[in-house]
């Protein structure tokens, strides 16, 4: 098995967006909880994204989502988190919250109202050209009740002209990365449903189209990490939405549900070239904290995150590799279990301090006060939330 020491200066390069939502109040349909120190306006939820990096080092980009972090000045909102020392990462666009799109945004039979939507993924490629921003996420939103309301061929074609439209207003650095889920707000056909079709819309766009892969997105007991080889291996894993569930989308803190899927997931990651400065996946979360505080939900998601890579990479991969060509099952499995049981947290506590980063983030958070002098400072003003 490989030491910590072979696998520190891979470590070292481990990047994760957080999502600019995850600091604003959220809850489910039938309560939201304000939570105080909850931020009013786009700059407090990136000052306390930057509050992550600070005593972690892994989270220096926030992802922000549109019109939730509408300003009037995007390359001032640039500046402020660079000043914040982060960065703005990937654009979300927004077509869930508007009553022009109860039937549809970019499937919608009625052409005006498609061209609305087009026109603000238009609008979110403006945004990233101003806030420097690689990647478009669109999540979609779109979908049936009832077996016969809608012409799903129809709208499958007119989503595939929506998304050939804003591709080609992608700059040449810029990428489309297409979500899926399996169902919800839709219970009954939703557009893209699965891995495959957005594989199938984005692969009819050209190389800067990929998907995105949300793992609270799927059917219970289906095989994540077995989508992620298979999308890498294809060259079309654009990036990840981490969180984690026990029964549908859940958003819960990365690895608390279930850290062995995690683990596995990583795995396939590594082992399909996902990880790395070089490689063309974006690790980002896409989380909201319910009744937890959101900074510290946010910086236990990135160590979750980080234990689990460090795990992945001991993983010995030449030992697994002969033991699977000999068919050694058990020895296989065993290898396997091996890199997922080893406690990692002591040795990447000192690899930390090593590199000027607090032994123990949470702590050192928890310590600094600044979610007491948040809780004072923002009383008053509407907060932001999952829709503000
Ligand atoms: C949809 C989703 C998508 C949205 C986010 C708020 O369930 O995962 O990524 O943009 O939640
Ligand atoms: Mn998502
Ligand atoms: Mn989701």
């Amino acid at each position: 098995m490989p030491t910590f020491d072979d696998i520190a200066d891979q470590l070292a390069t481990q990047a994760i967006e957080l999502p600019s939502w995850a600091f604003g109040n959220s809850g489910t349909r039938f309560k939201v909880f304000g939570t105080p120190g909850t931020p009013r306006t786009p700059q407090e939820k990136i000052a306390d994204a930057a509050q992550v990096n600070r005593y972690t080092g892994l989270a220096p980009t926030v992802a922000i989502h549109i019109p939730w972090d509408k300003v009037d000045d995007y390359a001032a909102l640039r500046e402020f988190a660079a000043e914040q020392g982060v960065a703005l990462g990937t654009v979300n666009s927004n077509t869930f919250q508007d009553d022009d799109y109860k039937f549809g945004a970019l499937t919608h039979a009625d052409d005006a109202i498609r061209r609305k939507a087009i026109a603000h993924h238009l609008e979110c490629i403006d945004i990233m050209d101003a806030t420097g921003s690689r990647d478009l996420k669109i999540w979609l939103a779109e979908g049936s009740n009832y077996p016969g309301q809608a012409d799903m061929r129809g709208r499958q074609d007119r989503l595939q002209d929506s998304l050939q439209e804003i591709y080609a207003r992608i700059g040449d650095k810029q990428r489309l990365v297409l979500e899926y889920k399996f169902f919800e707000p839709s219970f009954y056909h939703t557009d893209v449903p699965d891995w495959g079709t957005s594989y199938a819309q984005v692969s009819a766009l050209g190389e800067r189209a990929m998907v995105c892969l949300d793992t609270g997105h799927h059917a219970p007991g289906t095989n994540i990490e077995f989508i992620v080889m298979q999308l890498l291996r294809l060259g079309k894993l654009g990036s990840f939405d981490f969180n984690s569930r026990f029964y549908a989308d859940d958003d819960l803190i990365v690895g608390a549900a279930d850290p062995f899927q995690l683990f596995r997931i990583l795995v396939e990651v590594i082992r399909g070239g996902g990880y790395g400065p070089d490689s063309p996946v974006a690790f980002m979360l896409d989380q909201c904290h319910n009744v937890e505080d959101k900074t510290a939900g946010q910086i236990r998601s990135v160590l979750n995150v980080q234990e689990m890579t460090a795990r992945a990479l001991l993983l010995d991969r030449e030992a697994l590799a002969q033991a699977q060509a000999a068919n050694d099952v058990l020895a296989a499995n065993a290898i396997f279990m091996d890199a997922f049981s080893t406690d990692v947290r002591p040795q990447l506590a000192q690899w930390r301090e090593s590199r000027g980063l607090p032994a123990d983030p949470m702590r050192a958070f928890l310590d600094s006060g600044y979610q007491e002098t948040i809780a004072a400072e923002r009383v008053g003003g509407q907060q932001a939330g999952w829709g503000a």
